[in-house]
């Protein structure tokens, strides 16, 4: 039976947008003019087929059954800050996280809140995981503004801020978050008796089987933080942490470790205005929503003297200091750069970045893509950098 012409264009139009809409969704990332994205690197080691880590590896097994049961499991939490009215961005990123690992090893996690947790919050996420869950109020002394900070001078410098186009700057909930996440969740008494986290945001996703204990991993292995994504922080939000980082090394030169990762934390040569706007800081930090990491570093003696030194100075108020790059100089500084370790096999994104690796243990992102949003944001990797100044360990 002959089909009528119309109806034929018509179906033909179908089919070439169904092409063009698979097209879009899958396309590789736009490829950029040769040498701009990488300076050392010539391709994204993601497009290189991916495994587990070399180094001692613990698979699942009954000991890692819920409950008491499990005794394989070593003190460690999945932990998140969150607020009641994301529920459903934590359900979404809890549901990532259970189905590519968690159901695998039952972590328990571990939710933190400024205000006290909904019975509709504490129902629902208990329900997406057969781990254990805990529910903490942040004591007001961890959460409240410090009484050395001056709420005038606050806003002046939060609307000069808001001029410089710094995100949130002009929100003081946002700032105390960030110094939380900096210098005080590991104090909460809850966490007393836990050594390693896994730092959780709402609407995160993660997009690959990982089969091995993260966690005794970066125990077996002599491991204290470990990152997926590596970035260029905003210099107007950070102008006086590295001269402040500067004061602070002067005062205490014992701290800085031998095998430190300073070339990365000072290189000027890629983005040599983020050098000088952020007065000698490349600005380079791993990006901490999402973060492994063991909490005696944060509970180390240089680290708190770091902290408290920053937080005297009041940066976390009067310019927007993130708890990413002032982590990630810390590490950068009194860490043994060998103990940072790039978890490449976990696929990760938290908009508008991806760490995405070529394995087939992933799925629903594209490997190697590092951003699905505007091309200028592949400026904002870092990678390149640590690669070229610490390697990929
Ligand atoms: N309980 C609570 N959680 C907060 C508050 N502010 C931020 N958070 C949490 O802290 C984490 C980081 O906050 P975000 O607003 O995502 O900050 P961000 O990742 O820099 O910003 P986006 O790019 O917009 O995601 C998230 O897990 C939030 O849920 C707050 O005032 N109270
Ligand atoms: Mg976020």
């Amino acid at each position: 039976m002959a089909i009528a012409r119309p109806v034929r264009a018509l179906g033909m139009a179908a089919v070439v947008m169904w092409i063009f809409f698979f097209w879009m969704l899958y396309r590789p990332a736009t490829p950029l003019i040769s040498g701009e994205r990488y300076l050392s690197t010539e391709r994204d080691p993601n497009l290189d087929l991916t495994g587990e880590p070399a180094g001692l590896l613990a698979y699942s097994s009954k000991e890692y059954a819920p409950g008491t049961t499990g005794t394989a499991r070593i003190n460690a939490t999945l932990l998140a800050l969150v607020r009641n009215e994301e529920l459903d961005g934590m359900l979404q990123a809890m549901g990532d996280l259970e189905r590519t690992w968690n159901h695998k090893f039952n972590y328990p996690w571990t939710f933190f809140n400024d205000v006290p947790f909904s019975d509709e919050f504490k129902t629902k996420t208990q329900a997406a995981t057969k781990a254990e869950c805990r529910y903490e109020l942040i004591p007001k002394e961890h959460w409240e503004v410090p009484s050395w900070i001056n709420n005038d001078l606050y806003k002046e410098s939060a609307a000069i801020l808001k001029e410089k186009k710094v995100q949130y700057a002009d929100m003081i909930s946002y700032h105390q978050m960030c110094r939380w996440n900096s210098g005080m969740f590991y104090k909460h008494p809850a966490l007393a008796s836990t050594q390693y986290y896994w730092r959780v945001e709402p609407k995160v996703h993660f997009f690959c089987d990982v089969d091995y204990d993260v966690f005794r991993y970066m125990q077996d292995n002599n491991k204290t933080y470990g990152f997926t994504v590596n970035l260029y922080d905003s210099p107007e939000s950070i102008p006086t942490l590295w001269p402040e980082t500067e004061k602070f090394i002067a005062e205490h030169p014992e701290y800085v470790h031998e095998n430190n990762a300073m070339s990365w934390l000072t290189d000027k040569v890629r983005r040599p205005e983020h050098h000088k706007k952020a007065n000698g800081y490349s600005t380079c930090h791993f990006w901490s929503n999402f973060e492994i990491a063991d909490m005696s570093f944060w509970r180390s003696k240089a680290y708190e003297d770091y902290f408290n030194h920053l937080d005297r100075a009041g940066g976390f108020f009067y310019e927007r200091w993130g708890d990413a790059p002032v982590h990630s100089i810390a590490l950068g500084l009194f860490e043994d750069s060998s103990r940072i370790h790039w978890f490449r096999d976990i696929g990760y994104q938290h908009i508008p970045f991806f760490n995405c690796p070529n394995s087939p243990k992933c799925k629903g992102c594209v490997a190697g893509r590092f951003t699905d949003g505007e091309n200028w944001l592949h400026r904002e990797d870092c990678r390149p950098n640590w690669f070229k100044y610490v390697g990929m360990n």
